[in-house]
């Protein structure tokens, strides 16, 4: 059987990273596209000769043009821009608005069965008007932030426990930006959750609380210290894992901006939720019960995510 085909859209930091990463799991082979020249083709031939060292046969292509994406399984896009320090990610939505738009034009006519994963950023709104653009059906058009945002608590949780990562379960709902939703009530180490954990004398709820706030700063904090751009070894890391869930039909249960339209009492858009991804995409919302302090700081981010998508309708009166 032919190796599935998957097309990075966008070949800076995440998408080279996305392509080494896809190439050593042996998701399939894979076509970097980027409009930037020479780009996608030198680190396609870079990623090829670690091959042998890495021991894969996924063919690496570099191109620019979207022709080369032609029916691709999978879509991962991070063309557009990334922060620099002192700008919000909210900062980026005009030039990347209009990054989107060829994106979603491109996978329209040459990918229309992929499943598509957007990482460009603001990704709530991104994710929205990627999908508007590519017309493609809602469960083929998710956003990765929430499996990073969780893997970010997940860490500290761990390094803050001191026991393995591997125990640590974390969920962050909500938009991906200031106002995104960690929720500690469903976050635990080995099933034990974190309230009983800080009742149990392991933590104290002053730490816990910063560890929610740098979770929630977490992107920020990187960009900080980079300082020429934003994190991308995790955020690649993340969305492979949406990618080998759906090419493998696993049926994992991830925190994804996906289409929400009656869970959460939610009408119609984008925005972190927990889904099931397998081989039909979002194959389910996984509607949980929030409390009333969970439920205010969701309703919170749904607004923020709501003020980006309008801010979207009025620089592009298409989408409107
Ligand atoms: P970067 O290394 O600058 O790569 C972006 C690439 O997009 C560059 O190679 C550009 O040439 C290319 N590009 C620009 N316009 C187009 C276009 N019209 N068509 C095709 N390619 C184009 O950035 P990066 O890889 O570090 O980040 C990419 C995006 O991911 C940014 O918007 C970041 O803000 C975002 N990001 C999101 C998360 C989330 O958790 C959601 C995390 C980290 C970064």
């Amino acid at each position: 059987m032919a190796r599935p085909k998957i097309a990075l859209i966008g070949a800076g930091q995440i998408g080279g990273t996305l392509a080494h990463l896809a190439a050593i799991k042996e998701l399939g082979d894979v076509v970097l596209f980027d409009i930037a020249e020479g780009t996608p083709q030198g680190k396609a031939l870079d990623i090829a000769q670690s091959g042998p060292s890495e021991g894969f046969d996924a063919v690496m292509k570099g191109a620019n043009s979207y022709e080369d994406i032609a029916g691709a399984d999978v879509c991962i896009v991070t063309a557009g821009v990334p922060r620099k320090p002192g700008m919000s990610r909210d900062d980026l939505l005009g030039i990347n608005l209009k990054v989107m738009k060829s994106v979603g034009e491109g996978i329209k006519q040459h990918a229309p069965n992929a499943f598509v994963i957007c990482i460009t950023n603001p990704l709530d709104a991104m994710v929205w008007a990627l999908r508007e653009f590519s017309g493609l059906p809602h469960n083929k058009v998710v956003g990765m932030a929430g499996v990073l945002d969780s893997a970010r608590f997940r860490h500290f949780l761990s390094v803050e426990f001191n026991v393995s990562m591997r125990d640590v379960t974390a969920f962050v709902l909500g938009g991906h930006g200031d106002t995104m939703v960690p929720l500690a009530r469903y976050s635990t180490v080995a099933g034990i959750p974190l309230p009983d954990l800080v009742a149990m004398g392991w933590t104290t709820q002053e730490r816990m609380d910063g560890i929610i706030q740098r979770t929630r700063d977490g992107g920020a904090e990187i960009v900080g210290l980079l300082k020429t751009g934003s994190a991308f070894y995790a955020p690649a890391t993340s969305a492979i894992e949406m990618a080998e869930a759906y090419l493998k039909d696993q049926k994992r249960l991830l925190p994804c901006a996906a289409y929400v339209d009656g869970a959460f009492g939610l009408n119609g858009m984008y925005v972190g939720v927990p889904t099931i991804i397998g081989k039909d995409g979002i194959e389910r919302i996984v509607d949980i019960k929030l409390n009333p302090d969970e439920q205010a700081m969701f309703d919170k981010s749904v607004d923020a995510v709501k003020g980006l998508v309008a801010a979207c309708k009025g620089i592009d009166p298409s989408l409107a």
